[in-house]
């Protein structure tokens, strides 16, 4: 159950202690040999590991037409629907996102602005096993192409012949992804990294996975562009004495069932809401199916903190910068202002993160482990690049030669210095 900790307690056991997501030595070297491996031999390898790993080498990487076809007849109308809708709450959010190429100067002798312009080929990687999310492949994949990506290629392992799980293709199709290869792993990551015979090498890698999938992200970064490097999922509850313990319990509940290291804090004013918090959690964790992994998240990762006031809440989450904040107090919009750090808000008793990890339209791929101090949750951003542009005329050159010599002069790099003053001479 969810230990009630003291201010001190919390700050020394969640604050104070480094909470970087590292990455093991072993499996950074395993990736790392994977990845080597994939790059000398392609597709070869990927046979090698794909029976190594998930004991099972599909007939042919790519997922045919027919079996995307046919995947729609699999899965029930209501889900459709009920995907279509979170799709177009998605994109509606993402649309907005957009931003135009600009110009920041415009006259006769100077004119510069920055070109924005999609990145052309992007991976999407997306679990296998109980952690294969339909919603995932929609967060994943409506930013890029409305980013106006060209090519969106999904991997995803299968682990027998019944490939990959039909919603997961039904959603692809809805959210505008084109090839799909029934690949996971290290192997995939390489794959998409360094192109082989049947993949194709994209330019950038998106989506969650577990540890190895983390790791080999990681090495390939440079020679790709990768998203972020996403820790245990987490949630930190803001809540007054009007908050209603089973909402709060419920969404505990919801973000632990994730991941025995997902981690989930409550801060209130309230002394009482804890006790309540306390008596829901144990009634609802004792019908989750989940709870293998909810109770020892709650248990080991997870803090009930009971402060002064809302303010100092505030200051203990804007410090935590966790990936979710939820906001459950009186007027919660008015407290708004004072999130500095995490990934995504929560407003008010009706608004459980669950609204946000399926529907609501804000994306579900978000900085864990503190990194909302310094970056976002996927963007249509993340799928563009800015590229800047000058032009000069002669007398724009003519009349700031001098400082841009007298720079290059100091800084010593005399061929600098002299592609200005060349143009000089010709006048
Ligand atoms: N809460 C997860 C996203 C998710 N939840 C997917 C359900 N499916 C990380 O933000
Ligand atoms: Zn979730």
């Amino acid at each position: 159950m969810i230990p009630r900790l003291t201010i001190e307690e919390f700050v020394k056991q969640f604050l104070v202690a480094n909470n970087k997501i590292s990455m093991n030595p072993e499996i950074m070297e395993t990736a790392m040999n994977v990845i080597k491996e994939v790059r000398a031999d392609g597709d070869s390898a990927l046979k090698k590991y794909a029976q190594k790993f998930d004991a099972y080498v599909p007939e042919k990487w790519e997922v045919s037409e027919e079996e995307r076809k046919h995947a729609w007849n699999m899965v029930s109308p209501n889900i459709i629907e009920s995907l279509r809708k979170a799709a177009a709450n998605i994109q509606d959010f993402h649309r907005k996102q957009i931003t135009q190429s600009r110009i920041m100067e415009m006259s006769e002798d100077i004119i510069s602005g920055q070109l924005f312009r999609p990145i052309e080929k992007v991976g999407i990687y997306v679990p296998g096993g109980t952690a294969s999310y339909p919603s995932t492949v929609l967060m994943n994949a409506i930013p890029a192409s409305i980013a106006g990506v060209e090519e969106i290629i999904m991997v995803t392992p299968a682990h027998s012949e019944e490939g990959i799980s039909p919603v997961l293709l039904v959603a692809a199709d809805i959210a505008g992804v084109g090839k799909i290869y029934q690949i996971g792993g290290i192997q995939a990551i390489a794959a998409l990294a360094y192109g082989t015979d049947t993949i194709p090498k994209v330019d950038k890698i998106v989506g969650p996975g577990n540890a190895y999938v983390a790791a080999a992200k990681s090495i390939v970064y440079g020679d790709v562009g990768i998203d972020l490097i996403a820790g245990p999922s987490e949630v930190a509850i803001i809540a007054d004495e009007n908050a209603t313990p089973a909402y709060i319990a419920a969404d505990l509940i919801a973000q632990a069932e994730h991941d025995k290291n997902a981690r989930t804090f409550l801060f209130t004013t309230s002394n009482k809401l804890i006790e309540e918090v306390l008596v829901e959690l144990a009634k609802q964790l004792a019908v989750l199916p989940r709870k293998e992994i909810a109770a020892p998240s709650l248990l080991n990762n997870s803090a009930a903190v009971v402060v002064k006031n809302l303010h100092l809440a505030f200051d203990l989450v804007n410090q935590l910068a966790p990936e979710h904040l939820e906001i459950v107090v009186q007027n919660p919009l008015s407290w708004l202002g004072l999130v500095k750090n995490a990934g995504s808000v929560f407003l008010g008793e009706h608004t459980p993160e669950a609204v946000g990890d399926y529907f609501g339209g804000p994306n579900h791929v978000l900085p864990t482990s503190g990194n909302a101090r310094f970056s976002s949750g996927l963007s249509v951003d993340d799928f563009i690049k800015k590229t800047t542009y000058l032009y000069y005329s002669e007398k724009a050159l003519g009349s700031t030669a001098e400082h841009i010599i007298s720079i290059a002069t100091e800084e010593k790099l005399a061929g600098h210095a002299r592609a200005v003053q060349i143009r000089m001479q010709n006048e």
